[in-house]
Formats: C-alpha cells, sequence, structure tokens
C-alpha cells in the first residue's frame, strides 16, 4: 500500500521537478529538464499524471512550427507512459509584460494579451484531455496604495472569469476553473490572497458553477493559516475542484517544500480530510526541490511527496480504526455535533424550559472536553507508536 500507482492518482506540474534552482538571490544550480524526460521519470514512480503552463511546454517566443514539434513529443511521451494530463494553466508572470499583472493590469492591451494567452492554452488542454484549468493571479495585485484600485481591478477580473467561461461554454468543452490563492510573493499584496476571498468572489461572477478552488498547502500557511480548515470549508461549498499539495514551515517566503515536510501535523489532518470526505480529484504536487539537489535529489524528493501521503493516509486510517480513539470522539461529544440543534424547530426551541430558564449553565460549563486524550492519540497514531 505504501507503493505509488497511478489508482492513487499522484500528479505533478512539469515546473516542480522542473524548477532549475534560480531564486532571487542565486542562479540555476540544475540544468533545464526535458518535458519528455519528465514525463517518463514520473511513470516510472507510480504517478498518475502531469500539469502545466504553456510557457513549461512550449518556450514562451516558439512559432507555429516549433509549438507543433514540442505538443507531439508531449503527446507521444505520454502515450507511451500512460500518463494523463488531468490539469493545466497559463504563465502569466514570468514575462517582463506581465510585471503589474495579466487580467487586472491597468494596460488594457496587456489584459487583452492575458486573455488570448489563456484562451490560446484552453484550447490545447482540453486537447491533451484536461478538466481543470488552474488560474493562480501571482502578480494580481500592487506594492503600493494608490498603484491598484482594487475594486476596479476586482471588476476587471470578473470580466475575464466572465469572458473565459463565455468562450469554454462556446466551444462546448467540459472544462472548470479552479482559482488559486496566496497572499503574496512575487507581489507584496496579491488579489483573492486567501481561500474565504475567493470563495466569496466566485459568488460574484456570471458561471459560478463553473469555476472552484486550487488552494495550495503552502499558501494559506504563509498567512498564517489553519490549511486543513480551509480545505473542509472548499469542500464543504463544493468548490474544491483541484488542490496543490507541499510543505511550508510557518510564516514566512513561499517554501513549496516536498509534502509531509515543514508542518507535519496539518498535513496529517490534510490527509485525513481527504481520504474521508470523499475528495476524488487528483492529489496534486507542487513544490520544488531545494536547489542544493541535484538530478538524483530531484527524483529522490518527487518519490518522497507520494511516499509520505501514502504513509499519511496509514496513519490516519489507524487512527480512525482505533476503538480507544473511537471512545475519545464520543468523550469528546463529536457524534452530537453531528446532531441539529433544534429538530424540533423554533417553536420547540422556544418552548423547550430546559433549554435556557432550566438549564444547569454552571453543570454544562464544568465539562471537560476531553480534547488532549485525544489529540495525544493522533499524535501517537502519527509517530508510529500505536
Ligand atoms: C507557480 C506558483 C504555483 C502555482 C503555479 C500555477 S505556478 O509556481 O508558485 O503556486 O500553482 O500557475
Ligand atoms: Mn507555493
Ligand atoms: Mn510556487
Ligand atoms: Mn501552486
Amino acid at each position: 500500500p505504501l507503493v505509488p500507482t497511478p489508482a492513487h492518482r499522484f500528479t505533478f506540474g512539469l515546473w516542480t521537478v522542473g524548477w532549475q534552482g534560480r531564486d532571487p538571490f542565486g542562479d540555476a544550480t540544475r540544468p533545464a529538464l526535458d518535458p519528455v524526460e519528465t514525463v517518463q521519470r514520473l511513470a516510472e514512480l507510480g504517478a498518475y499524471g502531469v500539469t502545466f503552463h504553456d510557457d513549461d511546454l512550449i518556450p514562451f517566443a516558439a512559432g507555429d512550427t516549433a509549438r507543433e514539434q514540442a505538443v507531439k513529443r508531449f503527446r507521444a511521451a505520454l502515450d507511451t507512459a500512460g500518463l494523463k494530463v488531468p490539469m493545466a494553466t497559463t504563465n502569466l508572470f514570468t514575462h517582463p509584460v506581465f510585471k503589474d499583472g495579466a487580467f487586472t493590469a491597468n494596460d488594457r492591451d496587456v489584459r487583452r494579451y492575458a486573455l488570448r494567452k489563456t484562451i490560446r492554452n484552453i484550447d490545447l488542454a482540453v486537447e491533451l484531455g484536461a478538466s481543470v484549468y488552474v488560474a493562480w493571479g501571482g502578480r494580481e495585485g500592487a506594492e503600493s496604495g494608490a498603484a491598484k484600485d482594487v475594486r476596479t481591478a476586482l471588476d476587471r477580473l470578473k470580466e475575464a472569469f466572465d469572458l473565459l467561461g463565455e468562450y469554454v461554454e462556446s466551444q462546448g468543452y467540459d472544462l472548470r476553473f479552479a482559482i488559486e490563492p496566496k497572499p503574496n510573493e512575487p507581489r507584496g499584496d496579491i488579489l483573492l490572497p486567501t481561500v474565504g476571498h475567493a470563495l466569496a468572489f466566485i459568488n460574484e461572477l456570471d458561471r459560478p458553477e463553473r469555476v472552484g478552488l486550487n488552494p495550495e498547502v503552502g499558501h494559506e500557511q504563509m498567512a498564517g493559516l489553519n490549511f486543513p480548515h480551509g480545505i473542509a470549508q472548499a469542500l464543504w461549498h463544493g468548490k474544491l475542484f483541484h488542490i496543490d499539495l507541499n510543505g511550508q514551515s510557518g510564516i514566512k517566503y513561499d517554501q513549496d517544500l516536498r509534502f509531509g515536510a515543514g508542518d507535519l501535523r496539518q498535513a496529517f489532518w490534510l490527509v485525513d480530510l481527504l481520504e474521508s470526505a470523499g475528495y476524488d480529484g487528483p492529489r496534486h504536487f507542487d513544490f520544488k526541490p531545494p536547489r542544493t539537489e541535484d538530478s538524483a535529489g530531484v527524483w529522490a524528493s518527487a518519490a518522497a511527496c507520494m511516499r509520505n501521503y501514502l504513509l499519511l493516509a496509514e496513519r490516519s486510517r489507524a487512527f480512525r480504526a482505533d476503538p480507544e480513539v473511537r471512545a475519545a470522539l464520543a468523550a469528546s461529544r463529536l457524534p452530537e455535533l453531528a446532531l441539529p440543534t433544534a429538530e424540533d424547530g423554533l417553536a420547540g426551541l422556544l418552548a423547550d424550559r430546559s433549554a435556557f430558564s432550566e438549564f444547569d449553565v454552571e453543570a454544562a460549563a464544568a465539562r471537560g472536553m476531553a480534547f488532549e486524550h485525544l489529540d495525544q492519540l493522533a499524535l501517537e497514531h502519527l509517530l508510529g507508536a500505536r
């Protein structure tokens, strides 16, 4: 059960293992990786699929012939390896033209170009079988106050998603969008900084049913938020269309560590949630093998993402199956949370003297919740002590 197979639906972005280690302070430490080699290696490791930005596959300035050539080679590699492409996305952040953003750039012609670049890659995504299209607005934001009129920028962002939704429908594509929130980096502040902001934004769109979320572990944690709680709410709204799994140690720059590194306890509760909630989308890793690693280290770290997920899933199953845990959950009154508060309705609630005038507030206040024992059991399962 600890050996990854396509049935586990593990996927990786071309840009993850392909990251050359360029950061704001240092040059690349690794050579470029051919997407064809990535496909082969990922298949050998047991992955289900691979995802891409347009520019990961086809160099930004490529002409039509080079473009067709790149797509042909990639498709052949996918067919040989049996790998799927469940998701694709657009690079709207690397080229200097996007320095002030894409869909919300103050320059109107940049916004129009960004939409056309996205539409071109949507066609390719669908051709390759993708059913989810991710939108990470990394440069949709600002460093200073007057530079961006946020309410107007949100009008433009809505306009972009409405146009993209109209395009997808006009083509009859079976494609949904997944917005990826991030609080900052590379911009000082980014629009739709958290899961909550994005959920509220989606409700204002012309086709809210076509748009959901692609939350990333590290991005919520950069804002000090509880990632499993954010995912639980996204699931509750029916909006978890995709997920970016990685690791992060608290509030600092975007680390993109391999899954399981960083906040291990949140990783445990996340896997416990995904596995029990019936999330059936890809388990997509968006990580960066640290620039200390050579090519062997890159593939070791990719394999570790999947192994850590499977180890955590095994720990979660053991936790849920433990009779002592079940008793502890009951002692903490989790089954009671599942009962409606007033199945007798408002009239019943108002007529119930035991709910208020005869309620023993002091006795209720004195009851312990027994959460510490429950959490210690979880920790012991996580540590392999049970
Ligand atoms: C970029 C970003 C990721 C996004 C990718 C999708 S690209 O690496 O840091 O979090 O998921 O555009
Ligand atoms: Mn990240
Ligand atoms: Mn990243
Ligand atoms: Mn991501």
